[in-house]
């Protein structure tokens, strides 16, 4: 089974990412993962982080002469900042050393402050907001390149683009090749395929930069070339719907993901939702004219794109802060401010993207197996085979 897990803090050494269960032989190219992590540092409205950052994998396991071995691949990525930070964060006590200790009190309202120094009684919230913090994205970003190197074995792509920042929205149905062509760009601002959006959406952030304030949005990924039949129905715990709405809420700040087209559907006629079928006895394939279930009927990959939309809601660091009270004092005094980003929906779409190309890997290799590569494609170039011939 694939399974991943990352370790590391914001303003720590660096951030480790694990990842175990793919099959031998896989041509890893360290150079897309290195640019996966650059795309995650873009987009207008980042802070002055990303400034100090230029996030590049290690691998120190799992992978030789370029292949994967089947043995667990793991990966780091240093944070340029630990120098910053490593009299204030040491990981043995330290006698006489300066006092560079920076604590966060008041809790910001919408972080994990509060929530979690209630849970592990702590009364201030440094240890709690370097792990809450979405620098851990990165280690996800890093994971999710090798699962797209696998998928990419198999013809299949995920990418992402943004519909949305603040109230300003994208009026583009975007096709697929759209999203290629504005995901191959390395200048855009936003990966908005709607470049007239793209400069309204540049003012609102402009906009918002000026008034201390942050701005959320929607992005929307696509996984593209997913064959019929990955994930099922068997089991609640094995669909991939879910899987997919698991794996993008756990992004930091994500609030809602729809499937398709899954909210407007909720007021929607059955006869307008549901997408006809159709044969291309050419093609030897079922069709189908639009795609309002986003790819997935029954928890199972039906063979068009999967669509998966992320609501993110404003970073909650503000430099007009809310109202908060001290965890010591209980007095009423304004949440606390330290450097953030004010729009980070174009980020936020690279890290699901990689949560996508994992869940789908995962699935995908649940339903292929295989211990190497070539075991792993001829299982799937025989399922293609049986449904050819279906
Ligand atoms: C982030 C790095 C962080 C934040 C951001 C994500 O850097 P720093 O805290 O040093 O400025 O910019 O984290 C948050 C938005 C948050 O709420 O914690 C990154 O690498 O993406």
């Amino acid at each position: 089974m694939l399974r991943f897990s990352t370790a590391g803090e914001s303003h720590g050494q660096g951030l480790v990412a694990w990842l175990s269960g793919l099959p031998a032989g896989i041509p890893i190219d360290l150079s897309v993962i290195n640019r996966e992590l650059k795309r995650r540092q873009g987009g207008y409205g980042r802070g002055g982080r990303m400034k100090i950052e230029t996030d590049q994998a290690e691998i120190l396991s799992g992978v030789r002469r370029s292949k994967t071995t089947g043995a667990p691949v793991a990966m780091l990525i240093v944070n340029k900042d630990w120098v910053n930070w490593q009299d204030a964060l040491p990981v043995e006590e330290q006698e006489n050393t300066p006092e560079k200790y920076k604590s966060l009190n008041p809790p910001r309202p919408g972080h994990a402050d509060l929530a979690g120094c209630l849970k592990y009684n702590f009364h201030e919230a440094r240890y709690v907001l370097e792990r809450a913090s979405a620098r851990e994205s990165a280690a996800r970003v890093a994971a999710g390149g090798l699962a797209k190197l696998l998928l990419a074995q198999f013809g299949i792509e995920v990418l992402s683009h943004v519909i949305a920042v603040g109230s300003v929205h994208s009026r583009v149905a975007a096709t697929w090749e759209q999203v290629q062509a504005v995901c191959a760009k390395d200048d855009t601002l936003f990966r908005c395929v709607d470049s007239e959006a793209e400069v309204r959406m540049k003012a609102a952030v402009d906009e918002i930069l000026r008034t201390g304030d942050t701005l959320g949005g929607i992005f929307e990924v696509i996984a593209h070339g997913v064959p019929a039949g990955v994930g099922t129905h068997a089991n609640w715990d094995e669909r991939l719907d879910g899987l997919l709405a698991q794996a993008v809420m756990s992004l930091q700040a994500v609030k809602a993901v729809e499937i398709g087209t899954g909210v407007e559907s909720a007021v929607s006629l059955g006869s307008t939702v549901h997408d006809p079928i159709d044969y291309d006895r050419e093609g030897h394939r079922f069709t189908r004219p639009e795609n309002h279930a986003g790819g997935l009927e029954g928890g199972i990959a039906n063979g068009e794109d999967i669509v998966v939309r992320g609501y993110l809601k404003p970073i909650s660091t503000l430099r007009r802060p809310l109202q908060s009270v001290h965890m010591e004092t209980k007095e009423a005094v304004k949440a606390a401010y330290e450097r953030s980003d004010v729009c980070v929906v174009p980020a936020a779409g690279v890290a699901a993207e990689a949560m996508i190309a994992l869940t789908v890997a995962r699935s995908f290799l649940e339903k292929f197996g295989g211990d190497s590569l070539e075991e792993t494609r001829r299982n799937f170039d025989g399922y293609r085979e049986q449904v050819r011939n279906f």
